[in-house]
């Protein structure tokens, strides 16, 4: 079994980070192991938030990963929320990688056209240079706007994403896969390739719902370390967050009910 570390905050309320990670990634059947980094009363989008910060435990946490021989085969990073925290990450995929340990990076910062709230361009420049070790990203077109220093558009086309594309390459050489691109009434995710990308086609659902994003990189995570390609694990990951919209009961504001979704695939 593949064993996953995943950093990010601990969201008391709110199903996203670490509250959806743990139990998508265990039903996926890997073992899923936290690195919180923040514990907050709820996510960023309610109106008020507490916010304990846990960067300074870190090193004691190492210190005892060290002692006890872990590491692990997988690293999935999400909401970070601290520039600091990058140098934190560098130094745990060189200490806990297991041989050919695989780093995914989501690099939740925006969406929209704007940063989220308490993020500025300091976070996306270090966010960028620890893009660098990735072997997958999975920056929405936002992100992926302000890590190229590209100007966001709320209309565009497929030229547009080829070159967020180019310029995203500059930024790492692992694979690229932008996240909910959406034109020409539909919403797809671009696999970047040796020659021309790849575009996962999707159902668009008339409602944008918070903590999707995390749970697309949970799936597709647990499934593209279960041994399925980019593209398929793409699928799963998209298929999964549709039916978790769609799940979902209208006036639950705060998430999805991914719960429903993970729930039906158990046999009772
Ligand atoms: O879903 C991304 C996310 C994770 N964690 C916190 C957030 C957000 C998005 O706003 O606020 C605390």
């Amino acid at each position: 079994m593949k064993r996953i570390l995943t950093m990010q905050d601990l969201s008391c309320v709110g199903q996203c980070s670490l509250t959806v990670a743990l139990p998508i990634l265990s039903a996926h059947g890997v073992e899923a192991c936290v690195l919180p980094t923040a514990v907050l009363s709820n996510h960023t989008m309610f109106k008020s938030w507490s916010y304990l910060d846990l960067t300074p435990e870190i090193p004691n946490v190492f210190e005892h990963w060290k002692k006890n021989g872990i590491t692990f085969d997988a690293f999935l990073l999400g909401y970070l929320g601290k520039a600091e925290l990058m140098d934190v990450a560098e130094k745990c995929f060189d200490e806990f990688s297991a041989e050919g340990a695989k780093i995914i990076i989501d690099p939740v910062f925006g969406d929209n056209g704007k940063l989220y709230g308490g993020f500025d361009l300091e976070y996306v420049a270090a966010m960028k240079k620890l893009l660098r070790r990735a072997d997958i990203i999975l920056p929405n077109v936002t992100e992926a706007c302000f890590l190229t220093d590209t100007e966001y558009r709320e209309n565009y086309d497929g030229n547009f994403i080829i070159t967020l594309e180019r310029e995203l390459k500059k930024i790492t050489d692992g694979n690229i896969i932008i996240t909910g691109v959406e034109f020409g009434g539909e919403i797809s995710e671009f696999i970047s390739g040796n020659q021309r990308g790849e575009i996962i086609r999707h159902e668009l659902l008339p409602v944008k719902k918070h903590g999707t994003g995390d749970i697309f990189s949970s799936v597709f995570t647990a499934n593209f370390l279960s041994g399925k390609s980019l593209r398929n694990s793409c699928v799963a990951a998209a298929n999964f967050v549709a039916e978790c919209i769609k799940k979902t009961n209208e006036g639950h504001f705060y998430g999805v009910q991914f719960e429903k979704v993970l729930k039906s695939g158990i046999k009772q």
